[in-house]
């Protein structure tokens, strides 16, 4: 009987969790990840701008989670991908620098969501130059991609040109995809968004959308990186760096009115193997089609762009003389409106994916997270780009809803790191985090649940050197209060921040006596995440500094 009585028993909790199984399949969310390119978290109203609206971003941390202190392992684009597919910093996953060839053949998540029953996609701006895997579907950008008519590279790999607006066409290919898919099966996609990466060009309907805004210049514009031999090294100012023609679009060539020096570099270079030949008009603008930005623009397109940056801007430009501070600060205002412009689009579009959801009722079991690929300078210390340890490029904006598990308005403020999205996107799908993984899911912060410890520091390694922007590589810790970095190429130095007294990381305490204690502290730490994370090159660095 009693023998009986247990087979039963067996037999039933057997059902039992073959149903909770079922059940657990058919629960397991949609996620969708959309990943921006150079989006600023101080360019989003969500964390406090207060100059443009980002209603769309801004739902989704109504709706759900902000994280407060999220911050990147290697601040640029490539690598910051090669660390969301794999869990790992750069020194781990290979993928250090920009412009490599990411081995797709290491562990990814996806492939694990693939294992798991999950579909999976991949859509718009990857920059890993290799094709994905683990993607059921994919529907890439060649490299950094371009704004106007760009080429796509299916998973057939058929490279395709389109006629639109990339962020546009991002979000069609992803309804497309959406429409088509296996229904049966949960989803996991990213949309990949080429805004709001540089020449920033916007959408048509969004040109001049902030001429009206006069954008106060950051308290930090006109730094002297005065004991901060890295940030004077750089090569990153709207001052010198940013070029009126290409970024701002002063007299751009639009609509093939090409200069005489950019003329000569295309003969220069259509004449390269036989230096006697004489190009012909047609073949110089089809140079323009391939190599400029608005070399693919349509007439209707060209027509647009010609009206307000060749007749307004560029003849603003003219009239204005402009020289010294006043030049610097144009170029400034220029910058933001051009950005923030192309980021209306972005906004806009991740505005479509929330109403898809909403209208196809596919919202109550779809996860969305909204992040950006690093943070970005918006003229703090004088700068675009990012790179530096410092707290614009560092700090990414990361929100998320999920609706009936993560309650409206959550914030987290615990120290957050892009190695740890992997786990998270793992733990949401309840997928396996494979031991390798060096992050760690931060889905119960989200949940507002007790996870005992959590990280106190973050880790940090920047490589990508001297081109582009002339950046010193450097590895260090951000913790609550304080970052401590060390610098060991092109520059030698250490640099010390105490972010309490000095957010805006102007004075680097390195060295000085009264800060001895915490100095030592700091170094013990940064040297415990050298070790944990196995990152052997900058352990040689940091011995050899001692
Ligand atoms: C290009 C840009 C740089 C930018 C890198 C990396 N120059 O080289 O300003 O830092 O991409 O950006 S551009 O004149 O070609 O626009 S990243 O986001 O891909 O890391
Ligand atoms: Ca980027």
């Amino acid at each position: 009987m009693r023998r009986l009585y247990f087979l039963s028993s067996v037999a039933l909790l057997s059902l039992l969790f073959r149903n909770t199984d079922v059940i657990g399949q058919q629960q397991r969310p949609n996620i969708i990840f959309i990943l921006s390119d150079d989006h600023a978290y101080q360019a989003t109203s969500a964390y406090g701008n207060k100059y443009v609206q980002t209603p769309n971003i801004d739902r989704i941390a109504h709706e759900g989670a902000l994280l407060l202190n999220n911050f990147v392992a290697n601040s640029i684009c490539g690598p910051s991908r090669a660390t969301l597919l794999t869990g790992k910093y750069s020194h781990k996953n290979g993928y250090t620098l920009n412009e490599r060839t990411f081995d797709v053949h290491q562990e990814t998540f996806p492939v694990l969501l693939q294992q798991n029953g999950y579909q999976t996609a991949w859509i718009g701006k990857l920059h890993l130059g290799s094709l994905p895997i683990g993607f059921d579907y994919f529907n890439i950008l060649p490299g950094q991609g371009i704004y106007y008519n760009p080429d796509f590279i299916n998973n057939h790999n058929d490279t395709i040109q389109y006629k639109g607006y990339v962020t546009n066409l991002i979000s069609d290919f992803f309804f497309n995809w959406l429409e088509q898919r296996d229904t049966s099966k949960p989803f996991f996609a990213v949309v990949g968004e080429k805004a709001t990466h540089r020449e920033w060009l916007p959408d048509i309907q969004d040109l001049g959308a902030y001429d009206n805004i006069d954008f106060p210049l950051p308290e930090t514009f006109y730094d002297n990186y005065d004991r901060r031999l890295a940030a004077k090294d750089q090569d990153m100012t709207i001052d010198k760096t940013m070029r009126l023609k290409e970024d701002l679009k002063v007299h751009a060539g639009i609509g093939g009115a090409i200069d005489e020096k950019t003329r000569q570099q295309y003969i220069k270079y259509l004449t390269r193997n036989s230096p006697d030949a004489h190009p012909t008009d047609s073949q110089i603008l089809r140079l323009y089609g391939r190599w400029s930005p608005y070399g693919r623009l349509d007439e209707e397109q060209s027509k647009a762009y010609n009206d307000y940056y060749e007749k307004k801007i560029s003849k603003e430009f003219d009239e204005k003389h402009l020289t010294g501070k006043e030049l610097v600060k144009w170029k400034f205002e220029r910058y933001l409106k051009d950005y923030y412009a192309t980021a209306k689009s972005l906004d806009r579009n991740i505005g479509r994916i929330l109403d898809y959801l909403d209208s196809t009722g596919l919202a109550k079991n779809t996860v969305v997270i909204y992040a950006s690929d690093q943070g970005f300078y918006l003229g703090e210390h004088g700068w675009f780009d990012k790179r530096f340890i410092y707290d614009e490029s560092l700090r990414t904006a990361f929100v998320v809803r999920y609706p009936g598990h993560i309650k409206p308005g959550t914030r987290v403020d615990n120290l957050i790191s892009n190695v740890d999205w992997a786990p998270t996107i793992l733990d949401i799908a309840h997928t396996p985090v494979p031991a390798e993984i060096q992050g760690r899911s931060f889905l119960p912060l989200l949940l507002k649940k007790d996870v005992g410890d959590w990280r106190k520091d973050v880790y940090y390694h920047y490589y990508e050197y001297p081109e582009p922007h002339h950046v010193s590589p450097h590895f260090g810790i951000r913790t609550k209060d304080y970052v401590l970095a060390r610098f060991y190429k092109g520059v030698e130095s250490w640099e010390l921040f105490d972010l309490k007294k000095d957010p805006n990381e102007l004075h680097n305490i390195y060295g000085d006596k009264q800060h001895a204690v915490i100095e030592q502290d700091l170094k013990d730490r940064l040297k415990k995440q050298i070790l944990l994370s196995d990152d052997q090159e900058a352990l040689k660095e940091f011995e050899k500094a001692l």
